[in-house]
Protein backbone atom coordinates (compact mmCIF):
# COMPACT_ATOMS: atom_id res chain seq x y z
CA UNK A 1 0.00 0.00 0.00
CA UNK A 2 0.87 3.58 -0.25
CA UNK A 3 2.60 3.94 2.99
CA UNK A 4 0.75 5.85 5.60
CA UNK A 5 -0.60 9.35 3.58
CA UNK A 6 -2.00 9.38 0.47
CA UNK A 7 -4.33 11.76 -1.31
CA UNK A 8 -7.99 10.76 -1.66
CA UNK A 9 -9.51 12.68 -4.90
CA UNK A 10 -10.27 15.74 -3.87
CA UNK A 11 -9.26 16.27 -0.03
CA UNK A 12 -5.71 15.52 1.12
CA UNK A 13 -6.27 12.93 4.65
CA UNK A 14 -4.16 10.23 6.40
CA UNK A 15 -5.39 7.10 5.66
CA UNK A 16 -4.67 4.03 7.70
CA UNK A 17 -4.24 1.44 4.93
CA UNK A 18 -5.72 -1.84 5.64
CA UNK A 19 -3.69 -4.80 4.83
CA UNK A 20 -5.42 -6.57 2.09
CA UNK A 21 -7.86 -3.38 1.18
CA UNK A 22 -6.65 -0.17 -0.35
CA UNK A 23 -7.79 3.04 -1.26
CA UNK A 24 -5.37 4.75 -3.47
CA UNK A 25 -5.31 7.78 -5.43
CA UNK A 26 -2.99 9.40 -7.53
CA UNK A 27 -1.33 12.64 -6.44
CA UNK A 28 -2.60 15.91 -7.43
CA UNK A 29 -6.17 17.26 -8.65
CA UNK A 30 -6.88 18.60 -5.14
CA UNK A 31 -6.97 22.04 -4.03
CA UNK A 32 -3.53 21.41 -1.98
CA UNK A 33 -1.65 20.92 -5.35
CA UNK A 34 -0.26 17.06 -4.92
CA UNK A 35 2.08 15.55 -7.03
CA UNK A 36 0.37 14.14 -9.92
CA UNK A 37 0.90 16.92 -11.92
CA UNK A 38 -2.13 17.29 -14.49
CA UNK A 39 -3.73 14.59 -13.10
CA UNK A 40 -7.79 16.00 -12.88
CA UNK A 41 -10.22 14.80 -9.67
CA UNK A 42 -12.56 12.06 -11.10
CA UNK A 43 -15.26 13.25 -13.30
CA UNK A 44 -13.53 15.97 -14.93
CA UNK A 45 -12.41 14.10 -17.96
CA UNK A 46 -10.42 10.92 -18.92
CA UNK A 47 -8.50 8.87 -16.50
CA UNK A 48 -4.85 9.19 -17.77
CA UNK A 49 -3.73 5.48 -17.98
CA UNK A 50 0.05 4.73 -18.43
CA UNK A 51 0.41 0.86 -19.51
CA UNK A 52 3.26 -0.64 -20.16
CA UNK A 53 3.43 -3.78 -21.94
CA UNK A 54 6.19 -5.76 -21.77
CA UNK A 55 6.72 -7.42 -25.76
CA UNK A 56 4.77 -9.03 -28.45
CA UNK A 57 6.90 -12.28 -28.29
CA UNK A 58 3.63 -14.18 -28.10
CA UNK A 59 -0.17 -15.04 -29.61
CA UNK A 60 -0.76 -14.92 -26.06
CA UNK A 61 0.85 -11.31 -25.65
CA UNK A 62 -1.15 -10.50 -28.76
CA UNK A 63 -4.23 -11.15 -27.80
CA UNK A 64 -3.52 -9.97 -24.13
CA UNK A 65 -2.41 -6.15 -25.89
CA UNK A 66 -5.85 -6.65 -28.34
CA UNK A 67 -7.65 -6.76 -25.28
CA UNK A 68 -6.06 -3.90 -23.45
CA UNK A 69 -6.82 -1.91 -26.01
CA UNK A 70 -10.12 -2.79 -26.65
CA UNK A 71 -11.25 -1.86 -23.47
CA UNK A 72 -8.65 1.32 -22.40
CA UNK A 73 -10.78 3.34 -24.70
CA UNK A 74 -11.87 6.83 -24.71
CA UNK A 75 -15.18 6.13 -24.89
CA UNK A 76 -14.79 4.35 -21.79
CA UNK A 77 -13.00 6.87 -20.31
CA UNK A 78 -9.41 6.26 -20.39
CA UNK A 79 -6.86 8.30 -22.21
CA UNK A 80 -4.32 5.88 -22.92
CA UNK A 81 -0.35 5.91 -23.33
CA UNK A 82 0.36 2.21 -24.57
CA UNK A 83 4.17 1.42 -24.39
CA UNK A 84 5.67 -1.69 -25.82
CA UNK A 85 8.66 -2.41 -24.21
CA UNK A 86 10.08 -5.53 -26.48
CA UNK A 87 11.18 -7.78 -23.80
CA UNK A 88 13.50 -5.32 -22.46
CA UNK A 89 13.34 -3.94 -18.91
CA UNK A 90 15.31 -1.24 -19.88
CA UNK A 91 12.64 -0.01 -22.02
CA UNK A 92 9.95 -0.68 -19.47
CA UNK A 93 11.70 1.47 -16.82
CA UNK A 94 12.09 4.52 -19.33
CA UNK A 95 8.00 4.08 -19.83
CA UNK A 96 7.53 4.15 -15.89
CA UNK A 97 9.38 7.07 -15.57
CA UNK A 98 8.00 8.96 -18.56
CA UNK A 99 4.91 8.36 -17.28
CA UNK A 100 5.38 9.62 -13.91
CA UNK A 101 6.82 13.10 -16.18
CA UNK A 102 3.38 13.21 -17.60
CA UNK A 103 1.61 12.75 -14.52
CA UNK A 104 -0.96 9.85 -15.11
CA UNK A 105 -3.46 8.90 -12.67
CA UNK A 106 -2.83 5.32 -12.56
CA UNK A 107 -0.12 3.29 -14.38
CA UNK A 108 -0.75 -0.26 -15.32
CA UNK A 109 2.37 -2.65 -15.97
CA UNK A 110 3.00 -6.31 -16.72
CA UNK A 111 6.93 -6.75 -15.51
CA UNK A 112 9.10 -9.44 -18.34
CA UNK A 113 10.85 -10.46 -15.21
CA UNK A 114 10.05 -10.59 -11.33
CA UNK A 115 12.75 -7.97 -10.19
CA UNK A 116 15.29 -4.90 -10.59
CA UNK A 117 11.80 -2.71 -10.00
CA UNK A 118 12.71 -1.45 -6.63
CA UNK A 119 13.90 2.08 -7.65
CA UNK A 120 11.32 3.17 -10.14
CA UNK A 121 8.73 1.99 -8.11
CA UNK A 122 9.60 3.86 -5.55
CA UNK A 123 9.83 6.92 -7.79
CA UNK A 124 6.19 5.73 -9.03
CA UNK A 125 5.25 5.55 -5.21
CA UNK A 126 7.03 8.82 -3.96
CA UNK A 127 4.92 10.56 -6.97
CA UNK A 128 1.88 8.98 -5.36
CA UNK A 129 0.79 7.37 -8.46
CA UNK A 130 -0.90 3.82 -7.76
CA UNK A 131 0.29 1.02 -9.85
CA UNK A 132 -1.68 -1.66 -10.92
CA UNK A 133 0.12 -4.54 -11.63
CA UNK A 134 -1.11 -6.71 -14.79
CA UNK A 135 -0.52 -10.34 -16.08
CA UNK A 136 3.31 -11.01 -14.69
CA UNK A 137 4.84 -10.39 -11.04
CA UNK A 138 6.89 -8.51 -9.19
CA UNK A 139 9.12 -9.27 -6.18
CA UNK A 140 10.50 -5.89 -4.96
CA UNK A 141 11.58 -4.77 -1.51
CA UNK A 142 9.42 -1.60 -1.93
CA UNK A 143 6.64 -1.80 0.32
CA UNK A 144 2.84 -1.16 -0.99
CA UNK A 145 4.96 -1.09 -4.37
CA UNK A 146 0.97 -1.56 -5.95
CA UNK A 147 -2.11 -1.45 -5.62
CA UNK A 148 -3.75 -4.82 -6.64
CA UNK A 149 -2.83 -7.39 -9.17
CA UNK A 150 -4.33 -9.34 -11.72
CA UNK A 151 -3.45 -12.22 -13.53
CA UNK A 152 -3.15 -16.23 -13.96
CA UNK A 153 -2.43 -18.63 -11.09
CA UNK A 154 1.30 -19.48 -12.75
CA UNK A 155 1.86 -22.33 -10.20
CA UNK A 156 -1.89 -23.86 -10.81
CA UNK A 157 -1.21 -23.73 -14.14
CA UNK A 158 2.39 -25.72 -13.99
CA UNK A 159 0.44 -28.46 -11.16
CA UNK A 160 -2.35 -29.01 -13.65
CA UNK A 161 0.36 -29.58 -16.25
CA UNK A 162 2.36 -31.86 -13.94
CA UNK A 163 -0.87 -34.00 -13.05
CA UNK A 164 -1.83 -34.81 -16.11
CA UNK A 165 2.34 -36.37 -17.13
CA UNK A 166 1.70 -38.08 -13.62
CA UNK A 167 -0.95 -39.87 -14.66
CA UNK A 168 -0.98 -40.65 -18.14
CA UNK A 169 2.90 -40.86 -18.78
CA UNK A 170 4.02 -41.42 -14.97
CA UNK A 171 7.77 -43.01 -16.51
CA UNK A 172 8.49 -39.72 -19.04
CA UNK A 173 11.94 -39.03 -19.52
CA UNK A 174 10.97 -35.18 -19.50
CA UNK A 175 12.63 -31.88 -21.53
CA UNK A 176 11.74 -28.52 -20.09
CA UNK A 177 11.30 -25.70 -22.24
CA UNK A 178 11.40 -22.36 -19.93
CA UNK A 179 10.23 -19.19 -20.68
CA UNK A 180 11.76 -16.14 -19.87
CA UNK A 181 14.09 -16.59 -17.16
CA UNK A 182 13.21 -14.45 -14.18
CA UNK A 183 9.62 -14.20 -15.09
CA UNK A 184 6.68 -14.66 -12.56
CA UNK A 185 5.22 -17.20 -15.31
CA UNK A 186 8.26 -18.73 -15.72
CA UNK A 187 9.50 -19.10 -12.08
CA UNK A 188 6.28 -20.17 -10.95
CA UNK A 189 5.03 -22.88 -13.63
CA UNK A 190 8.34 -24.59 -13.32
CA UNK A 191 7.87 -24.23 -9.48
CA UNK A 192 3.93 -26.42 -9.96
CA UNK A 193 5.27 -28.33 -12.82
CA UNK A 194 9.13 -29.81 -10.95
CA UNK A 195 6.97 -30.14 -7.61
CA UNK A 196 4.53 -32.25 -9.21
CA UNK A 197 6.45 -34.88 -11.72
CA UNK A 198 9.87 -34.76 -9.18
CA UNK A 199 13.02 -33.55 -10.52
CA UNK A 200 14.27 -37.05 -11.15
CA UNK A 201 12.13 -37.50 -14.05
CA UNK A 202 13.46 -33.73 -15.93
CA UNK A 203 16.33 -35.14 -18.38
CA UNK A 204 17.12 -31.26 -19.02
CA UNK A 205 16.00 -27.69 -19.07
CA UNK A 206 16.57 -24.71 -21.45
CA UNK A 207 14.68 -21.34 -21.73
CA UNK A 208 13.12 -20.43 -25.40
CA UNK A 209 12.24 -17.05 -24.08
CA UNK A 210 8.56 -17.27 -24.45
CA UNK A 211 8.99 -16.90 -28.66
CA UNK A 212 8.84 -19.70 -31.20
CA UNK A 213 11.90 -19.38 -32.90
CA UNK A 214 13.75 -19.54 -29.45
CA UNK A 215 11.68 -22.47 -28.89
CA UNK A 216 12.75 -24.45 -32.17
CA UNK A 217 16.31 -23.55 -31.19
CA UNK A 218 16.42 -24.51 -27.53
CA UNK A 219 14.59 -27.96 -28.73
CA UNK A 220 16.85 -28.53 -31.80
CA UNK A 221 19.83 -28.34 -29.10
CA UNK A 222 17.86 -30.49 -26.58
CA UNK A 223 17.02 -33.12 -29.31
CA UNK A 224 20.85 -33.45 -29.09
CA UNK A 225 21.79 -33.22 -26.06
CA UNK A 226 18.87 -35.95 -24.41
CA UNK A 227 18.06 -38.22 -28.00
CA UNK A 228 15.61 -40.49 -24.88
CA UNK A 229 13.81 -37.79 -23.93
CA UNK A 230 10.10 -38.87 -24.36
CA UNK A 231 7.99 -35.65 -23.04
CA UNK A 232 8.23 -32.12 -23.74
CA UNK A 233 6.51 -29.36 -21.06
CA UNK A 234 6.69 -26.01 -22.95
CA UNK A 235 5.82 -22.86 -20.92
CA UNK A 236 3.77 -21.58 -23.36
CA UNK A 237 2.11 -22.73 -26.94
CA UNK A 238 4.71 -20.13 -29.14
CA UNK A 239 7.80 -22.29 -27.83
CA UNK A 240 6.24 -25.55 -28.21
CA UNK A 241 4.97 -24.61 -32.13
CA UNK A 242 8.75 -24.10 -33.13
CA UNK A 243 9.98 -27.28 -30.92
CA UNK A 244 7.31 -28.82 -33.62
CA UNK A 245 9.49 -27.84 -35.98
CA UNK A 246 12.49 -29.04 -34.81
CA UNK A 247 11.28 -32.13 -33.83
CA UNK A 248 9.86 -32.87 -37.37
CA UNK A 249 13.08 -31.67 -38.67
CA UNK A 250 14.72 -34.63 -36.63
CA UNK A 251 12.34 -37.06 -37.80
CA UNK A 252 10.20 -37.29 -34.97
CA UNK A 253 6.92 -37.27 -34.40
CA UNK A 254 5.61 -34.64 -32.17
CA UNK A 255 2.52 -35.70 -30.35
CA UNK A 256 3.76 -39.60 -30.70
CA UNK A 257 7.75 -40.05 -30.29
CA UNK A 258 7.55 -37.41 -28.35
CA UNK A 259 4.33 -36.35 -25.96
CA UNK A 260 3.84 -32.65 -25.62
CA UNK A 261 2.43 -30.47 -22.44
CA UNK A 262 2.15 -27.02 -23.27
CA UNK A 263 0.53 -23.43 -21.52
CA UNK A 264 -1.95 -20.60 -23.11
CA UNK A 265 -4.41 -22.19 -25.07
CA UNK A 266 -3.77 -19.72 -27.94
CA UNK A 267 -5.58 -20.88 -31.34
CA UNK A 268 -2.51 -21.84 -32.69
CA UNK A 269 -2.05 -24.12 -29.50
CA UNK A 270 -5.25 -25.55 -29.54
CA UNK A 271 -4.87 -25.78 -33.18
CA UNK A 272 -2.07 -28.45 -32.43
CA UNK A 273 -3.86 -30.19 -30.18
CA UNK A 274 -6.86 -30.95 -33.09
CA UNK A 275 -3.61 -31.96 -35.43
CA UNK A 276 -2.56 -34.36 -32.84
CA UNK A 277 0.72 -32.68 -32.26
CA UNK A 278 -0.06 -31.11 -28.75
CA UNK A 279 -1.40 -33.33 -26.45
CA UNK A 280 -2.11 -31.24 -23.60
CA UNK A 281 -2.45 -27.63 -22.80
CA UNK A 282 -3.70 -25.78 -19.96
CA UNK A 283 -5.45 -22.34 -20.99
CA UNK A 284 -3.77 -18.87 -19.50
CA UNK A 285 -6.46 -16.48 -20.66
CA UNK A 286 -5.35 -13.39 -22.15
CA UNK A 287 -8.63 -11.66 -22.29
CA UNK A 288 -8.83 -9.50 -19.37
CA UNK A 289 -8.99 -5.93 -20.41
CA UNK A 290 -12.10 -5.82 -19.03
CA UNK A 291 -11.22 -6.57 -15.97
CA UNK A 292 -8.69 -3.97 -15.73
CA UNK A 293 -10.54 -1.67 -16.99
CA UNK A 294 -12.62 -1.84 -13.99
CA UNK A 295 -9.67 -1.75 -11.32
CA UNK A 296 -8.24 0.74 -13.17
CA UNK A 297 -11.72 2.98 -12.19
CA UNK A 298 -12.01 1.55 -8.87
CA UNK A 299 -8.37 2.81 -8.33
CA UNK A 300 -8.91 5.92 -9.26
CA UNK A 301 -12.16 6.57 -7.17
CA UNK A 302 -10.33 5.35 -4.72
CA UNK A 303 -12.16 2.22 -3.76
CA UNK A 304 -10.97 -0.81 -1.54
CA UNK A 305 -9.27 -3.51 -3.85
CA UNK A 306 -8.41 -7.11 -3.42
CA UNK A 307 -4.55 -7.50 -3.33
CA UNK A 308 -5.04 -9.77 -6.10
CA UNK A 309 -7.15 -11.03 -9.02
CA UNK A 310 -7.10 -14.29 -10.54
CA UNK A 311 -7.76 -15.04 -14.03
CA UNK A 312 -9.85 -18.29 -14.73
CA UNK A 313 -8.17 -20.74 -16.66
CA UNK A 314 -9.05 -23.98 -17.88
CA UNK A 315 -7.46 -27.37 -19.68
CA UNK A 316 -7.83 -28.98 -22.92
CA UNK A 317 -7.12 -32.15 -24.70
CA UNK A 318 -7.31 -33.49 -27.64
CA UNK A 319 -10.49 -34.18 -27.43
CA UNK A 320 -10.79 -30.80 -28.18
CA UNK A 321 -12.97 -30.47 -31.73
CA UNK A 322 -12.47 -28.42 -34.11
CA UNK A 323 -15.56 -26.22 -34.21
CA UNK A 324 -14.58 -25.83 -29.97
CA UNK A 325 -11.13 -23.97 -31.88
CA UNK A 326 -12.82 -22.18 -34.21
CA UNK A 327 -15.45 -20.62 -31.66
CA UNK A 328 -12.25 -19.71 -29.52
CA UNK A 329 -11.70 -15.72 -28.99
CA UNK A 330 -8.06 -15.74 -29.06
C1 LIG B 1 1.32 -15.58 -18.90
C2 LIG B 1 2.16 -14.65 -19.76
C3 LIG B 1 3.11 -15.44 -20.57
C4 LIG B 1 2.46 -16.39 -21.57
C5 LIG B 1 3.41 -16.30 -22.71
O1 LIG B 1 0.36 -14.86 -18.20
O2 LIG B 1 2.88 -13.74 -18.94
O3 LIG B 1 3.89 -14.51 -21.33
O4 LIG B 1 2.30 -17.68 -21.08
C6 LIG B 1 3.73 -14.83 -22.73
O5 LIG B 1 2.89 -16.75 -23.94
O6 LIG B 1 4.87 -14.57 -23.44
Amino acid sequence: MFGKTMRTRGLAAVVTVLALGLTACSGGGDETGGTGGQSAAPGSGPIKVGFSQLGAESGWRTANTESVKASLTAENGIDLTFVDAQQKQENQIKALRDFIDQGVDVIAFSPVVETGWDEVLQEIKDAEIPVVLVDRTVDTTVVDAYVTWIGADFEAEGTTAGEWVTVNYPDAKIFELQGTLGSGAQVDREAGFDTIVGQQNIVGKASGNFTRAEGKAAMEAALQAYPDMDLLFTHNDDMGLGAIEAMEAAGKKPGEDIQIVSVDGVRDGLQALVDKKFNYVVECNPVFGDQILDTIKKVYAGEQLPRETIVFDQAFDQTITQAEVDARAY
